[in-house]
């Protein structure tokens, strides 16, 4: 049972799409437990998404649900992505919209990695 709020896991949401191959993404690199692709619309010189291979809705259920070599892996991929883009000199800011309040589009949870430019003070 997700503890996001949000309705259960759907696996039409497009970022499942992606991860089974059936719309394309941009890669910037995967490991065994995440993928990293570019967002389609982004918000700053550098936006990537960063997304488990696992159904997770929301941050909330990743954190409660997800093993410990997912977790890991995820955020290793968030932490070597960041580096490998040239974003740890300058500064990097790392996001997930979770839930209604949270305004999350896609209910798979993801990372935004914004970068590339002084991103100004972060608001509500
Ligand atoms: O934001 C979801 C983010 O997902 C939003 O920045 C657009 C992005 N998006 C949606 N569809 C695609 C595809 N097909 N490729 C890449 N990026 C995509 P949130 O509000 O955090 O749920």
């Amino acid at each position: 049972m997700p503890v996001s709020g949000l309705p259960p896991y759907d696996p039409s949401n497009v970022f499942a799409r992606i991860l089974r191959g059936e719309i394309p993404c941009r890669k910037v690199a995967e490991n065994d437990h995440a993928l990293a692709f570019h967002d389609i619309a982004p918000q700053a010189p550098v936006h990537v998404l960063v997304i488990p291979k696992g159904a997770y809705v929301s941050l909330s259920d990743f954190a409660a649900n997800a093993t410990e070599a997912e977790i890991a892996g995820f955020w290793r991929l968030v932490g070597q992505v960041a580096k490998e883009l040239g974003l740890e000199a300058g500064g990097y800011r790392v996001l997930s919209n979770m839930g209604v309040h949270g305004h999350q589009e896609v209910p798979h949870f993801h990372v935004h990695l914004f970068g590339g430019r002084p991103l100004g003070r972060m608001l509500p």
